[in-house]
């Protein structure tokens, strides 16, 4: 693809993971336009969405390519997305960590500890963390203004034991499995794959994000009194993400665009 010509078009939505993809772009500094949309009282995505891509969620990048009789791309899936440019685009080559160790090209086990590291997460955000992360959300809905008052005692109690059950204990070995990644990166490094910011620490920076201010210590009963005590590692990198050149550029051009910028919804 002539990447340089290329016309690329971010959806956006309020308080969504295309906060992600502005962060990409602000990385790469790749020139883009964006659509904004915002959701519904019920907090869904507006219909028009579904006029991009058949499921109506957001983020959706629209590619026009340089000539004119090659059709639209349309990219949905925040990994796939955030691959997508990093093979595309000069500057994305930044955002993927070496894949081969030296003179073992091709073989079973010949990839760096950081690729292996970051192909998973490319993964694993999606696939695992954010199932779980929504479920949260999700339950803890049925404790708030979206339920008639008359049946929400009845919720509430029924969300309190799910997530207790369920969710506390699945996200905390989430927690864990990245408090122990900072701990070790594969080379010394203030990031989730070593010393550089990559792909992954883009896919999962909006929902870390999003859990700081204390979102994160609503979950449950933390051992040492708050997520930030007992996940230090993983607290100081969610600040450290937040304060991240291109996700502060992103933050400001919906500041521009919009008045206000928050994460969530
Ligand atoms: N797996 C998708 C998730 C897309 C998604 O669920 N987006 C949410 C916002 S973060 C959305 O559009 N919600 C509005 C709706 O469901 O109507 C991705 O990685 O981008």
């Amino acid at each position: 693809m002539a990447s340089e010509q290329a016309k690329v078009k971010l959806h956006w939505l309020n308080g969504s993971r295309a906060q992600g993809i502005l962060f990409l772009f602000e990385q790469l500094q790749i020139p883009y336009e964006l659509e904004i949309y915002h959701r519904n009282k019920d907090k869904l995505a507006p219909p028009e969405l579904t006029k991009v891509h058949p499921l109506g969620k957001a983020p959706v990048v629209t590619i026009t390519p340089e000539s004119s009789d090659a059709d639209p791309i349309v990219l949905a899936e925040t990994p796939f997305i955030v691959q997508y440019f990093s093979e595309h685009f000069p500057s994305g080559e930044s955002l993927v960590p070496k894949r081969w160790k030296e003179g073992r090209e091709g073989q079973v086990g010949g990839e760096t500890a950081e690729w292996m590291r970051y192909q998973y997460i490319m993964y694993y955000a999606e696939g695992s963390f954010m199932a779980q992360l929504v479920l949260y959300v999700f339950l803890s809905a049925l404790k708030g203004d979206a339920i008639p008052f008359f049946i929400r005692p009845i919720s509430k109690l029924i969300a309190n034991q799910i997530i207790s059950m369920f969710s506390f204990p699945t996200l905390k070995k989430h927690f864990t499995m990245l408090e122990s990644y900072l701990a070790t990166p594969p080379s010394d490094g203030a990031y989730l794959c070593g010393p550089k910011l990559t792909g992954a620490d883009i896919v999962l920076a909006f929902p870390l994000i999003s859990g700081l201010n204390g979102a994160f210590d609503n979950i449950g009963q933390w051992e040492k009194g708050s997520f930030a005590a007992t996940f230090p590692r993983l607290h100081a990198y969610m600040e450290r993400l937040e304060k991240e050149p291109a996700w502060t550029r992103s933050a400001q051009k919906i500041r521009d665009i919009e008045g206000s910028f928050s994460v969530s919804a």
